[in-house]
């Protein structure tokens, strides 16, 4: 028997009640070193030197309470509990600058909260493009009441994500470089399945499993199947559905979705769970890249593993799930009109220093001086309304407690993007088709299609190339909520802004002493407004703001000709500046300032090629 000091202490999750438990973990982040692939061994974020990262489970209605200690030395860090809606409890929710400031190396910092929901979650970094590093993990709330509680025996949880073979502070600089004018997004290496691959999922024959499914990935959408078994899907991103039968699903990064899977009487043969990347995501596919991977559904571990071959002409020809279909369990009718409409254009383009970024109408997203949760607890109740004193480039709309809220985005931009909102889930009630570049189509009130009567609701959905989509939610969650693209590269060039919903209500709300501790250790201002001013919230100046526009008509092959006459004239190769570029400026005194160091010559020659390789890959794309 064991002594009674450690049956009290041993266990870090205990009952506060016959209902509710509590679980405590002090988690110390560190760097470790992991190689799920087989490729090449590679730092990554560990949680108590563990890689994979551990898997969160807890009842619905349970406390969860992660002291988080940033042990990595050289980075800043932070934790979202991705899906989860913190209401009461916004200051929990994660996103640096936004509720709280960045922990820095040394500091602890304390996440405590109650879970009122159900179903398939994940929690990942929120500072910096991280958690491609490897900082990120599932999260699974059961919830005993569910409609199909009784309907399975066993439950099991399969993450699928791409896979980098280098760390982000390598692929970052580069990515967001002057010399990656067209923005083309690191390429992963490889894609994985649990953290691993070829992985063989042992299974009982004859029995009902309930599979959470997760892309915890920074930019590949990945179809999933399992071969010769179809499934049924009750829920998406922690909202049940009704049940629906499917055989291909589409995952974008930060989606998921629940299924049951009734496995098969006989045992002779084992099936492949079948992982494969939509190419469409990728600006070029390198010929390393593995595009589909097998793993299994192990009925018999003597029985033969077959690779299975997808036999699709394209990606394109797979029939998966339109999650537009679903309708949710709780049959939650069409929101009414809106009593807010936030219309966003989503554009990509170059700013003065010659770098790509991705803006909601011009505005690409930059951090405030001060989080803007801080911002609304500092500020004075006259002012908390005026969504001037949370800075122009943070994007901040403010939102009236209970007003229903649409969002309508209009992709101006070739690529998919998938929206996520935090605090909330929302109707998908127009989700377009994809349009060709030549024609991007925005949302038109006067003509669509009827909107569902029992929108799915989601809290990441997709918008496709040049197409638009259109979100309605009801603004019952004091908060400020970051509103961004999935894809971690694009809210690194800044596709983002925020909801400041309800801060007259937020007010009401506390920031527990450990947060603003924090603050004080990274250096980071916590009253005052955008610019930190917390005599006058109007005054603005100083205020962070994004990078100048470029020179009109400048556009990514002005900037590739013009770093290449730069060199060449560096070279002594004599190379008037194409595009008509007469007019030397800031950018081109800044290329000339980065070729002053020699070594970085033959590296531009060296991007300059590839760049250009990548821009013609556009053009046929
Ligand atoms: C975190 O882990 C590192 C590496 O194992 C160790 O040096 C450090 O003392 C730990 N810190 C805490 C607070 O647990
Ligand atoms: C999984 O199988 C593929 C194909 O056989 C192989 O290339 C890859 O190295 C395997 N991965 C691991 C982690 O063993
Ligand atoms: C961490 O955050 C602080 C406060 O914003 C900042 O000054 C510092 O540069 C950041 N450190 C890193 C390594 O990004
Ligand atoms: C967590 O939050 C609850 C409710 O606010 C509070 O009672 C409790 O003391 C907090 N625990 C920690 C460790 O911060
Ligand atoms: C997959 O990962 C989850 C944690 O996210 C773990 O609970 C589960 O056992 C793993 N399953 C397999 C088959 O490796
Ligand atoms: C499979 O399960 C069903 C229902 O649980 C049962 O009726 C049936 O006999 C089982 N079949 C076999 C081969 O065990
Ligand atoms: C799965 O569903 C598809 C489409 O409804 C159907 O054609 C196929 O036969 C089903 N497969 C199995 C194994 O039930
Ligand atoms: C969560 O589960 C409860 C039953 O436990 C259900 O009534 C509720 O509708 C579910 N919520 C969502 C968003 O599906
Ligand atoms: C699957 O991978 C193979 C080998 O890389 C490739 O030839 C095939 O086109 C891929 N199919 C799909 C649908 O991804
Ligand atoms: C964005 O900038 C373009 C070009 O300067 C302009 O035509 C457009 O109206 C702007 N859009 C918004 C929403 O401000
Ligand atoms: C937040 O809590 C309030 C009060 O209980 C409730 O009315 C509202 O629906 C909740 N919002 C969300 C997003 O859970
Ligand atoms: C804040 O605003 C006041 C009044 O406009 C101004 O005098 C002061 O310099 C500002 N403080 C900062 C830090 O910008
Ligand atoms: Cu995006």
């Amino acid at each position: 028997m064991k002594p009674l000091s450690q049956l009290l202490f041993s266990a870090a999750t205990f009952a506060t009640s016959a209902l509710a438990a509590t679980h405590v973990y002090d988690w110390n982040v560190t760097w470790v070193s992991a190689n799920p692939t087989g490729d090449k061994e590679r730092p990554v974020i560990g949680i108590n030197g563990q890689w994979p990262l551990p898997a969160l489970e807890v009842d619905k209605g349970d406390r969860l309470i992660v002291n988080l200690y940033n042990g990595l030395g050289d980075q800043n860090t932070s934790m979202h509990f991705h899906g989860m809606y913190q209401n009461g409890t916004n200051a929990m929710d994660g996103p640096n600058f936004v509720t709280q400031c960045p922990i820095p190396p040394g500091a602890t910092f304390t996440y405590n909260f109650t879970v009122d929901q159900n179903g398939t979650y994940w929690y990942h970094a929120h500072v910096a493009g991280q958690y491609p590093d490897g900082y990120r993990g599932s999260f699974i709330v059961h919830d005993k009441n569910a409609y199909f509680a009784n309907d399975y025996d066993e439950e099991l949880t399969w993450t699928m994500s791409d896979w980098y073979n280098d760390v982000m502070d390598v692929l970052r600089p580069e990515f967001l470089s002057l010399y990656n004018p067209s923005g083309a997004e690191p390429v992963p290496n490889n894609i994985i399945f649990n953290d691993s691959q070829n992985v063989s999922v042992s299974i009982k024959p004859n029995t009902t499993y309930l599979i959470h499914l997760m892309n915890t990935g920074a930019l590949g959408s990945i179809f999933f199947w399992i071969e010769d078994h179809n499934f049924t899907v009750v829920e998406v991103d922690g909202v049940y559905t009704e049940p629906t039968e499917a055989q291909y699903l589409y995952l974008t990064v930060a989606q998921r979705y629940a299924i049951l899977l009734t496995t098969k009487e006989e045992t002779d043969k084992n099936y492949g769970i079948v992982l494969a990347f939509d190419p469409g995501l990728f600006d070029v596919i390198e010929p390393y890249l593995q595009m589909n991977q097998t793993n299994w559904l192990e009925y018999n571990s003597s029985a033969p593993h077959e690779h299975v071959t997808p036999d699709f002409e394209s990606t394109d020809d797979i029939p998966a799930l339109d999650d537009f279909d679903l309708i949710p369990a709780d049959r939650i009718p069409l929101y009414p009109e809106p009593d807010l409409e936030i219309v966003v254009d989503v554009t990509m383009n170059n700013l003065n220093n010659g770098i790509n970024y991705a803006f909601f109408n011009n505005i690409t997203f930059t951090s405030p001086k001060v989080p803007s949760l801080y911002t609304v607890m500092s500020a004075p109740d006259e002012y908390v309304m005026d969504s001037t004193i949370y800075g122009e480039c943070a994007h901040p709309f403010v939102l009236t407690h209970m007003d229903v809220v649409q969002i309508v985005i209009n992709n101006v931009d070739p690529g998919t993007h998938p929206f996520h909102m935090h605090g909330h889930e929302f109707q998908v009630i127009v989700k377009s088709p994809a349009y060709d570049d030549d024609s991007p189509t925005a949302y038109d009130p006067d003509n669509h299609d009827p909107f569902p009567e029992f929108p799915m609701r989601r809290d990441t959905s997709f918008v496709r190339a040049n197409g638009n989509s259109v979100f309605r939610f009801v603004a019952d969650n004091p908060g400020v909520w970051i509103f961004h693209c999935h894809i971690e590269w694009h809210l690194e060039q800044g596709l983002a802004l925020i909801l400041v919903e309800a801060p007259d209500k937020l007010k009401e709300q506390s920031i527990p002493d450990n947060h603003y501790d924090v603050c004080k250790i990274s250096g980071s201002a916590y009253v005052g407004n955008a610019a930190a001013n917390s005599t006058d919230f109007m005054n603005l100046n100083g205020q962070n703001m994004q990078v100048k526009d470029l020179p009109s008509g400048f556009t990514a092959r002005g900037i590739v000709a013009l770093v290449f006459s730069c060199v060449s004239a560096f070279l002594g190769m004599f190379v008037i500046g194409w595009y008509g570029l007469t007019d030397a400026t800031a950018s081109e005194a800044k290329i000339i300032e980065i070729l002053e160091e020699e070594d970085a010559v033959e590296e531009a020659y060296r991007h300059n090629a590839s760049v250009e390789q990548e821009i013609s890959n556009d053009r046929i794309n």
